[in-house]
């Protein structure tokens, strides 16, 4: 009976440990924005935290299970009766100062680490002003004219600052491998930094529910080398391209004559709409509507046309626009860069 229920316990315990394992796998699944793959210095402080949280986990999971195998395997035996030699003493070492020290000790731990986290290790070289809206991130650069969206371009190596603002509910800027979150609060102006340490795209998501469609409310951070930043920052805040084809041309008077200059921007136009994302440079952004759909001409017809498909609920209605002009309004989307 006893050695039955033995191995029912011992296949609850493969089980415990195999379920870890797969948790912890999925974690590390490649291409996955995750916290334990960090690329720039804030989100490593959150990993080295991560990592000590779970050394002194399993260091406690291993010493609990080793006093329960003492327990059950050598202080069983039925012809034993158990011997309490001084269980207050082990109780309050091991069950209340040991758990103390540690508990402080990592306390102290988290306290530096989010002191560190408060500002960068040295002045920002950039300010950045992301403003939530539900669903998407509009991105400014102070001193610069144009604005984009649901894409954070940022120099790699140099910290910058972020300042966050929302213009309706609550949500949060998180992007994983660079910086824990930071939440937006109405009527406030929250502040953080990112400091990214090697060139690539980070995905970053709002991480304080927000709505319907608060899944796709994501972004894009894009660390270059600086010449690139600058050269990148330059295109922003010139006017949107002049079309050059036909094609594009019927695209901007169909893009002019209809309701999209309420809502939108493309600088250099009559469209000054700021209900919507600026379309300046819509033709080299990774996806339409913060990561719901890819970016690309047959994407942006079904997006104009009704978006209401493809993100039910977000801010753009249907847009009853002629089908025979809708291709030169797309190749005239697809030219801004
Ligand atoms: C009533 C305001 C409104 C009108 C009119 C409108 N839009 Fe929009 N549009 C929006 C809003 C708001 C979004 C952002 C939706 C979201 O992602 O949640 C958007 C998003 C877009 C996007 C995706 C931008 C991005 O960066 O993801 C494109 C492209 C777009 N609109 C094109 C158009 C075109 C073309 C027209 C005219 C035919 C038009 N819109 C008319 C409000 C409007
Ligand atoms: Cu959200």
């Amino acid at each position: 009976m006893s050695g039955h229920r033995a191995g029912h316990r011992r296949r609850r315990l493969v089980l415990l440990a195999g379920s870890g394992l797969v948790l912890l796998a999925s974690g590390c699944a490649a291409g996955a924005p995750s916290t334990l793959d960090p690329a720039g210095t804030g989100a490593r402080r959150v990993e080295g935290f991560w990592w000590l949280l779970f050394w002194i986990s399993v260091a406690v999971f291993a010493e609990v299970m080793a006093l329960l195998a003492w327990a059950l395997v050598f202080r069983r035996r039925p012809d034993r009766r158990i011997n309490h030699s001084d269980p207050i003493r082990f109780v309050v070492v091991a069950g209340a100062g040991l758990p103390f020290v540690v508990l402080v000790a990592v306390f102290g731990v988290g306290l530096r680490d989010l002191a560190a986290l408060g500002k960068p290790d040295r002045p920002p070289a950039a300010t950045i002003e992301v403003t939530g809206h539900k669903w998407w991130w509009e991105v400014r650069y102070p001193g610069v004219d144009g604005a984009t969206a649901n894409e954070i371009h940022i120099p790699v190596g140099e910290p910058v600052l972020v300042r966050l603002r929302t213009v309706d509910v609550l949500h949060s800027f998180w992007v994983p491998q660079l910086m824990p979150k930071t939440d937006l609060i109405a009527g406030k102006v929250r502040e953080t930094w990112l400091h990214a340490q090697r060139p690539g795209e980070y995905r970053g998501q709002c991480a304080e529910y927000c709505g319907l469609q608060h899944a796709h409310m994501a972004f894009l951070v894009v660390a270059h080398p600086r010449a690139e930043f600058d050269a990148w920052l330059g295109r922003l805040a010139a006017p949107a391209p002049v079309p050059d084809s036909d094609a594009e041309r019927r695209g901007q008077e169909a893009f002019l004559q209809n309701a999209c200059v309420a809502c939108h921007t493309v600088r250099g136009t009559a469209a000054d709409g700021t209900v919507g994302p600026d379309l300046s440079t819509i033709g080299s952004r990774w996806s339409l509507g913060a990561g719901a759909v890819p970016n690309d001409g047959g994407h942006l017809g079904g997006w104009i046309a009704n978006s209401q498909t493809i993100k039910p609920g977000n801010a753009m209605p249907p847009q009853p626009v002629d089908a025979a002009a809708l291709p030169d309004l797309i190749a005239y989307l697809r030219s801004l860069r």
